[in-house]
């Protein structure tokens, strides 16, 4: 990785000098208003990654663009093309974790999408469904769809600052019957690297009345090519939303061991493969995760080392948990919601030492009645912050993700825990984790936590999770989406058939962008102008 000397003006984007960088800006100044165009620090470093992964400046943009519509984008592409000015789109830039708002190349040009586009363009309450913007984030598209009066449910993300279309983009996932976010996407307009706009599906024909109600249409399905990569940028997207249901009822499930988690799993598949008794993802996690939501690192140990044992026990009592607890929600008339209820109780009452509560029998006021109720929200469509408290679970806590994609088996959630507490022990970080069961594979997210102040944390934590990766990826688990810095080292492991999928990949990144300008790196994705460049 080169390390460039942090310079008096921005850092240059590659293959290009002080005076093609002035050119190009003062051209996007002309397109889309000197206002909207900004090269000082006061602008700029507000986008730096909240979560630094170096001191560098590998990530460092150079100027940041506030587009006010698919006319400015498509503006703004043309002139990058001209002058060789990557661009780095995204939506609010919320994606922590993953990045943030940071290029992959230093020197890039930043597209804020979501600074001005940012409306919900149409709620359609009776086919169910919603046009948002890139700027529209959950916190607002909830009270859009509250506002309006139309009985429909959205399905946020564990926190309520992202965006439903970036988020869709980067195939993000809720936690209400609809879940798997790419699966309700429908219809998205797209500026292509050459500036031209593309609208998908029935968005084809001039005059569709379904862009937003059928994912087909004729000849090949191309969304899937616009999610992760950085073949086009997204101006607009339909998002199918679920008519909010009657009634619902959550639930929290308590296993007091560790090795409970094979025997969770393997109870879990056949309750939701059916998509009844448990009609939306639910989420098995650990009380380390937990507690970080309701309390400080220090609460519970303040030496040296991993947390000591006496620590998870007085978690578990003092918050009223098990190791593993597992949240989710009924939904329907309610003589149908107790009928699945005593379903899913039933059967998980089958393993030793299982506690059982909906919000209904939880003794209030206290933690384990907090934490369900925040998972009420969500589960029911409204968006809420109250995971970001693990932001504070030690001063200037930042985080990677680690999340690989296998089937939901026992046997498979059994491996990836000892397999990651292991390493994590071995590196003294604290595992911080939650599993999300789909319909027929779970996610198991992993935030290995480190001081965003302190380098060698930094340091250690990456090397950390890069191990994560290698041996997660030696018994065949795929990382589902890819933090900036571990994007490479990720796209190297979907190497089946001498990396055919990165090969397939590049023919069609050079087809649709031959200068290399958008997006350039994301999810490995590289253009054949900087390919091989170690950048
Ligand atoms: C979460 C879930 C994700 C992800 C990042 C975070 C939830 C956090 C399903 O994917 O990529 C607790």
């Amino acid at each position: 990785m080169t390390i460039i000397e942090p310079a008096a003006g921005p850092v240059l984007p590659p293959d290009v000098d002080e005076r093609t960088f002035r050119a190009a800006i003062a051209a996007f100044g002309d397109a889309i208003g000197d206002e909207n165009v900004h090269v000082d620090d006061e602008h700029v470093r507000p986008y730096d990654d909240r979560f630094p992964v170096t001191d560098g400046d590998e990530f460092r943009p150079s100027a940041v663009l506030w587009p006010g519509s698919t006319e400015d984008v498509q503006a703004i592409v043309r002139i990058a093309n001209e002058h060789l000015i990557p661009l780095h789109a995204f939506s609010t830039g919320m994606n922590l974790g993953y990045g943030g708002s940071a290029p992959r190349v230093a020197g890039s040009v930043l597209l804020h999408l979501g600074k001005r586009m940012n409306r919900v363009l149409e709620i359609d309450e009776r086919l169910a469904y919603a046009v948002v913007e890139p700027g529209v984030d959950y916190a607002s598209l909830y009270r859009a769809v509250q506002d309006s009066g139309a009985k429909l449910m959205i399905d946020p993300t564990e926190l309520d600052w992202g965006s439903p279309l970036g988020n869709t983009l980067d195939h993000g996932v809720g936690y209400t019957p609809y879940a798997a976010h790419a699966m309700w996407r429908c219809g998205m307009e797209v500026v292509l690297a050459d500036g031209s706009v593309l609208r998908t599906g029935m968005g084809g024909m001039p005059n569709s009345d379904a862009w937003h109600l059928y994912q087909g249409g004729l000849g090949p399905s191309v969304e899937g090519l616009f999610e992760q990569s950085n073949y086009g940028i997204c101006t607009r997207m339909g998002i199918q939303l679920m008519p909010a249901p009657p009634e619902s009822l959550s639930f929290v499930i308590s296993f007091e061991n560790e090795e409970d988690l094979a025997a969770i799993m393997d109870t879990t598949l056949p309750l939701r493969i059916g998509m009844a008794p448990l009609q939306a993802a639910p989420i098995v996690r650990n009380v380390t995760f937990d507690a970080a939501c309701v309390s400080t690192r220090d609460h519970w140990y303040d030496g040296e080392g991993p947390l000591p044992r006496e620590a998870y026990q007085a978690m578990m009592t003092e918050l009223d948990l098990g190791y593993w607890n597992v949240y989710g929600t009924c939904y329907g008339p309610r003589w149908l919601i107790d009928r699945y209820i005593e379903m899913i109780r039933d059967a998980y009452l089958a393993i030793p030492g299982a506690r059982f509560d909906t919000t209904e029998t939880v003794t209030p006021g206290t933690p384990r009645a907090e934490l369900l109720a925040a998972r009420d929200q969500l589960n029911n469509g409204i968006p809420n912050r109250h995971s970001s408290a693990v932001f504070d679970w030690f001063p200037n806590a930042g985080h990677f993700f680690y999340a690989p994609v296998s089937s939901p088996s026992g046997e498979d959630a059994a491996a990836q825990f000892a397999d990651t507490k292991r390493i994590s022990d071995s590196y003294e970080i604290d595992y911080l984790a939650q599993f999300i069961i789909g319909l027929r594979e779970m996610h198991h997210i992993c935030l290995p936590l480190f001081d965003t102040a302190d380098p060698d944390s930094r340091a250690r934590t990456l090397e950390m999770t890069r191990e994560l990766i290698r041996a997660g990826a030696e018994r065949g688990y795929g990382i589902y989406r890819a933090h900036n810095v571990l994007a490479d080292q990720v796209a190297d492991t979907y190497s089946f058939g001498d990396h055919a999928q990165r090969r397939f990949n590049e023919r069609i990144k050079d087809a649709l962008d031959p200068n290399g300008i958008l997006n350039p790196g994301k999810s490995g994705i590289w253009p054949a102008r900087l390919r091989g460049r170690g950048l």
